[in-house]
């Protein structure tokens, strides 16, 4: 493989890849000592009813290796998907850093990013409510630099130290390992009262911002706060942000839960065929920069990864774009075995103080030694970094580099002193030489102690809905919990952010109501409410209902319209196969009621069938009206329109009747781009 310094970009890492790539079609089948095989089907035995022999190499070979092929899920995030990318910034950073790949508009960056949920093991349904993991690998030409983050700009927790008491208490308990995914339990909830630094976290996990509709429609966070250095060793405080180009969107509860059983793959297979269709999900990347001379001028601590840097105080300088633009050849080799590490930065990006962020700085190496077997994993193919590496480090288990020459070790004379090291200028890393002047103390500084101020940003920042469905999550949550002390304690604490909120859900779990307050602080960020994301109808999914003998002559220019909009059309009948409508158009079934289901779209438009189809109706109205409790917008055209007056939907926000193209579909699609009617009274 090509250990030449990348100068050219973009496709470095799919040529290295491609190197390690096979294709088995068409070809002999050999074990893996390349010896062609003869027969694949029977064991060696002493006669053909007789015992297997242990001279059977072949079948030994087989069978040792699938006993072997399954290597330990990640301990939190194991459930992922990922894509590979590029990135371009759009203007050079220089004023603020150094980093290579943040200078040059005209260079691309190869990435490769895994979305994960948090809690669930490797098989889980993918809309658990959970924070979502998003990790960025850049293969810079100075050396792989992972953004760790997540979906959600600060943590349930300020001290690593507590890392494993609090992943102990979100995942399933462990007397009977239920529930699964899910954070609606008593030592989730326990944990939480009992360490209020969570509050922040949890009324992000408690809002929609936890049910995501799409990876590609939510933002993502580097956390913790970072320092960007430039070339003359000035350093700023810095945060990065992902910000999706279609907006952030989510999902409904309900409609969550209904998705996990009728599609667990949602979020991947979304993933996975918005790249096949060539419509590649986009992110901007956005920093927020703070001078050093500044890092006091705040009324909370920016070391503390339990704060926000509230975007209309600090704005967000969006800086670049990642476009994920290829689907993997192999999850296990590249997904799974993909190995992230905030600790892995370039010339150019520092660490700051940050408790949470120090101890990540230990924990991601360590758990990749266990998980991957050994120290080699930076040699196989999707963790290499696509610039040479070089040094003194040897064998272990898996070792493919073959180092030749005696010498392994520094300082030497044998070899001139190589491989050498690098002055800064050279492009050597060299750690910020911050002052440290302190005792050795366990224990947390008191700029880090107000835990409900941002809580209660983040509560007043929330539109009527969202705050109702958080309202909605908490009452769910801690209807799940068992413990009536702990049901009360979760109260309490949340009457600290907003007595409305705490008494909404204290009433719905049947707990002592707190007493009104006002609430401490009345500050609102807009740029915290989903209500004011970017509103695109582009890769909206709508189901088409229509059945035989539909009469609706202008059905296929409808269709036609939507889709240059760039809104994907799918029928769904009560059966496979074609529909034909009175006037012969012929349309090709995609799924029936029972393979599809609304949760699976973001519309559903109704074109009906045959009046006297009973069973045809039966099916579409509850298809319909499903779609309609979970504020989807529904149109209908032709007789699809009698569906809608008879349940009573057709006066609805959101709900679109029309006659003719012209007039229908302009509104269908701002009904569409809406994502939601939440306006909409459902009973
Ligand atoms: Fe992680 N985290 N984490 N984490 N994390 C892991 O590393 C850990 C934290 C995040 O797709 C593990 O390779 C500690 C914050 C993502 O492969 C492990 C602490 C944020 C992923 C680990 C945190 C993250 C991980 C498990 C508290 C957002 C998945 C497997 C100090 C900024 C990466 C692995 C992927 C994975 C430790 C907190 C993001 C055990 C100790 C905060 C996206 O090393």
């Amino acid at each position: 493989m090509s250990n030449e310094r990348n100068v050219n970009g973009s496709n470095s890492k799919k040529e290295q890849l491609e190197q390690f790539t096979t294709d088995d079609r068409n070809q002999k089948l050999t074990t893996n000592q390349g010896v062609k095989v003869s027969e694949d089907e029977f064991s060696l035995k002493a006669g053909e009813r007789g015992p297997t022999l242990m001279e059977d190499f072949h079948f030994r070979e087989k069978m040792t290796h699938f006993d072997h092929e399954r290597i330990p899920e990640r301990i939190v995030h194991a459930r992922g998907f990922a894509a590979h990318g590029e990135f371009q910034v759009y203007e050079s950073m220089k004023e603020f850093t150094k980093a290579a790949f943040l200078q040059d508009p005209e260079k691309k960056t190869p990435v490769f990013v895994r979305f994960s949920t948090v809690v669930g093991n490797r098989g889980s349904g993918e809309l658990a409510r959970d924070a979502r993991g998003f990790a960025t690998k850049f293969y810079t030409d100075e050396g792989n630099y992972d953004l760790v983050g997540n979906n959600i700009p600060v943590f349930f927790i300020q001290d690593a130290m507590k890392f494993p008491d609090l992943v102990h208490a979100l995942k399933p308990e462990p007397h009977n390992e239920m529930p699964q995914a899910a954070s609606a339990h008593d030592t989730f909830w326990d944990f939480v009262a009992n360490n209020q630094e969570s509050a922040h976290m949890v009324m992000w996990t408690m809002s929609d911002r936890a049910i995501p509709r799409s990876y590609r429609m939510m933002e993502g966070f580097g956390v913790h706060t970072f320092r960007f250095i430039n070339e003359e060793g000035k350093s700023h405080f810095v945060k990065f942000h992902w910000k999706p180009v279609l907006g952030t969107h989510s999902v409904v509860w309900d409609e969550a839960q209904k998705i996990n059983g009728k599609d667990p793959d949602f979020h991947r297979r979304d993933l996975w065929e918005a790249i096949e269709d060539g419509d590649y999900p986009e992110y901007e990347l956005g920093v927020q920069i703070i001078p050093e001379e500044e890092e006091f001028r705040f009324d909370f601590d920016i070391l503390d990864p339990t704060k926000i840097w509230p975007e209309e105080d600090v704005p967000v300088k969006i800086i670049g774009k990642m476009t994920l633009n290829r689907n993997v050849d192999n999850v296990f080799a590249e997904t799974e075995q993909v190995a992230f590490h905030p600790g892995h930065v370039v010339p150019g990006i520092d660490f700051t103080n940050d408790p949470l962020l120090q101890g990540r700085l230990f924990s991601y190496t360590d758990t990749q030694l266990i998980r991957l077997g050994g120290p080699n994993f930076h040699e196989l193919p999707i963790n290499r970094p696509v610039c040479p590496f070089h040094n003194n480090q040897r064998d272990g288990y898996g070792r493919q580099t073959i180092n030749r020459g005696q010498v392994s070790y520094h300082n030497n004379s044998l070899a001139q002193n190589t491989p050498a090291t690098s002055t800064e200028e050279e492009g050597g890393y060299k750690h910020y030489e911050e002052k440290i002047d302190g005792r050795k103390i366990r224990a947390r500084s008191e700029s880090f102690k107000d835990h409900f101020s941002q809580a209660t940003l983040f509560w007043n920042s929330m539109s009527k809905p969202e705050k109702e469905h958080i309202i909605e999550a908490f009452s769910f949550e801690l209807g799940k919990v068992e413990s009536k002390s702990v049901q009360q304690q979760v109260v309490d604490m949340f009457a600290n952010v907003s007595t409305d909120l705490a008494r909404g859900f204290a009433k719905a779990i049947g707990a002592k109501l707190p007493p009104e307050k006002p609430n401490q602080v009345t500050k609102k960020s807009p740029a915290l409410s989903q209500e004011n994301t970017i509103k695109l109808p582009e890769t909206r999914k709508v189901a088409v209902i229509v059945g035989d003998g539909f009469k609706d002559l202008q059905v296929n220019e409808i269709l036609d319209e939507l889709n240059r909009k760039g809104i994907q059309t799918e029928i769904v009948s009560d059966q496979l196969g074609t529909v034909t409508g009175r006037d012969k158009a012929e349309l090709e079934v995609k799924h029936t009621f029972l393979t599809a289901d609304s949760v699976l779209f973001d519309a559903v438009y109704v074109i009906g069938g045959k009046e006297e189809d009973k069973n045809f109706y039966k099916k579409a109205t509850h298809f319909i009206y499903e779609a309609f409790t979970h504020y989807k917008p529904i149109g209908a055209t032709g007789a699809g329109r009698k569906l809608l007056d008879a349940a009573e939907m057709d006066k609805s926000p959101g709900v679109v009747i029309g006659e003719d193209v012209q007039s229908f579909v302009p509104k269908f699609i701002d009904a569409i781009t809406a994502h939601r009617h939440w306006e909409r009274e459902v009973i």
